[in-house]
């Protein structure tokens, strides 16, 4: 190979202050690693002696503790988009140490190669091979990684030999046309390979190869517990339920889920229940419970942008490549989250909400309307254009001391009109065809645990005789009371 060897030191040592950095990947799946380890360390000697040093990154999604965790650690990051979930990073972003702009993740390539956010300077991206002419395999997580490489002006080169070459094939790397000559995408089933099995870059912005041989570092999920395993039972018997009404057609359709143990314990239900026949998954992450379900016979196909499955899940599939390479394919976030395809797919999805308010606004990204959690994600790319859109959450959270049913979410991520089910632990709050008093009721009685209930049926009574029972004054009373209290339970609507 005729590329620089580079220590991560050495890449690390490239990247100047203020610098706008594109990361290969998405979640801990498919980033670079050392170099972004390194540049934390540097970052750290770098304050010590009093210097200013920091980069703005620009991701697929959220990454791991060796890239948002230790440069957030490093204090190392000034601007941050589009999505992250580390516990480092969110303290930082909530204490305005770095400027986090979250955004719908099939936006993310399209704006930069436009000009709507600033271009990045250099990509570092992770491989599993590369060839001297610039032929990429990448790992196990796509993200933006063909945009950052296309406007980057150099590329920093982590080979992990931990994935090899053989991932050849699992990939399916397309780039839509520019504007304003545009062709549809031609994918016509979440089967349907369109681009290439691997990704072209110009060699001559390769400044070297750091080589390394990492694993990705997730771990397992945690079990499911009585809660999110009822949601699942939940949601599986409404999908069930819908297609025995012949709402879904009979050869079921491909399902998006998000990510977490919510997102688990629904994929585990709806793989269990025999009522509902082996699906597709056209999604943003495939997790451990849609390996296990391809092992069982249940998930016939996963196409996503990233295959996020435990260090243990990945070995056994490594051992069986082959047949993995004929049932999993891993496409580009604008691909897998484009909203046209979702449409036209007729996706199922179902996402996970923080908040939802009786209208069926829902929150998925800040506690008390000011506090970020991770960020939209790909949430909005699905839930705005899925045949069938459900969000799921506990009723209650913090031990009972919030309500995740409110009068107004403080917070608005996807709106009523995105919104079709409501599933609780309570139950299954159906809100199509409803009008906004119909569903208050339908979320208060069907999805609101039993100790809110009649704190919210006086919310809405303050309103009478209007289209929509909203109380501006009194809107966020159950979050004001949280915040004074600890406990929204010290609010009070009674006229
Ligand atoms: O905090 O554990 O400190 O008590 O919120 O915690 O366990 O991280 O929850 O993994 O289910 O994630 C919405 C954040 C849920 C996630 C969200 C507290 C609660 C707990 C929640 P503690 P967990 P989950 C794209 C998919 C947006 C992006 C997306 C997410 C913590 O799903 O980031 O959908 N979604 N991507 O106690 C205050 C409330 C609260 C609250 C919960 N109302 N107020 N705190 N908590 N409700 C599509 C794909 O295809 C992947």
């Amino acid at each position: 190979m005729s590329y620089k060897k580079l220590t991560p030191e050495e890449a690390a040592a490239l990247i100047e202050n203020d610098e706008n950095i594109g990361l290969s990947g998405f979640t801990a799946a498919g980033v670079p690693k050392a170099t972004t380890r390194a540049l934390a360390a540097r970052a750290e000697a770098l304050h010590a002696e009093g210097k200013p040093f920091k980069v703005n990154i620009f991701s697929g999604a959220s990454t791991s503790a060796s890239t948002d965790g230790a440069l957030a650690a490093a204090n190392a990051i000034g601007h941050r988009t589009p999505y992250q979930s580390s516990p480092d990073l969110r303290k930082r972003i909530n204490s305005e140490d770095v400027q986090y702009y979250d955004m719908h993740l099939s936006h993310t390539a399209m704006y930069m190669r436009y000009g709507h956010i600033p271009s990045v300077k250099t990509a570092i991206i992770e491989v599993a091979d590369i060839t001297d002419d610039g032929e990429v395999v990448l790992t196990m997580g796509v993200g933006n990684t063909p945009t950052y490489c296309k406007m980057a002006e150099r590329i920093i080169v982590e080979l992990n030999t931990h994935f090899p070459k053989e991932l050849k094939g699992m990939h399916d790397i397309y780039m839509p046309e520019d504007l304003p000559n545009r062709q549809p995408i031609p994918l016509l089933s979440p089967s349907h390979r369109i681009g290439t099995a691997t990704l072209k870059i110009d060699p001559a912005k390769v400044v070297g190869i750091v080589e390394t041989n990492e694993p990705n570092g997730i771990g397992a999920f945690k079990p499911s517990d009585a809660v999110t395993d009822t949601i699942g039972k939940n949601v599986a018997a409404f999908l069930s339920s819908e297609f025995k009404k012949g709402h879904i057609p009979s050869s079921f359709l491909p399902i998006q889920s998000g990510v977490g143990n919510i997102a688990n314990a629904v994929l585990g239900a709806l793989g269990h229940d025999k009522s509902i026949p082996a699906f597709q998954m056209y999604t943003e992450v495939i997790q451990d419970s849609v390996i296990k379900l391809m092992d069982e016979g249940r998930c016939s196909l996963a196409a996503g942008c990233s295959l996020t499955v435990s260090d243990e899940m990945l070995e056994k599939m490594l051992q069986n490549i082959e047949f993995y390479k004929q049932h999993v394919i891993l496409r580009p976030q604008e691909i897998s989250n484009n909203p046209e395809i979702v449409r036209r797919l007729g996706l199922i999805c179902i996402n996970t909400a923080i908040e939802v308010d009786v209208f069926g606004n829902v929150n998925s990204t800040h506690f008390y309307g000011r506090q970020m959690m991770n960020g939209i994600g790909g949430s909005g790319d699905f839930a705005r254009n899925g045949f069938l859109t459900i969000f799921t959450c506990p009723s209650i959270a913090k031990k009972g001391a919030i309500s995740s049913i409110v009068p107004m979410v403080s917070h608005h991520d996807h709106t009523e009109h995105d919104v079709d089910i409501i599933v609780t632990e309570q139950g299954i709050a159906d809100l199509r065809g409803k009008s906004p008093r119909e569903r208050a009721e339908e979320i208060i009685e069907k999805c609101a645990h039993p100790d809110y209930k009649q704190l919210l049926r006086d919310y809405v009574a303050l309103t009478p005789g209007y289209h929509t029972p909203c109380c501006v004054a009194k809107a966020f009373e159950m979050h004001e009371k949280f915040l004074e209290t600890g406990d929204m339970h010290n609010a009070s609507f009674k006229a």
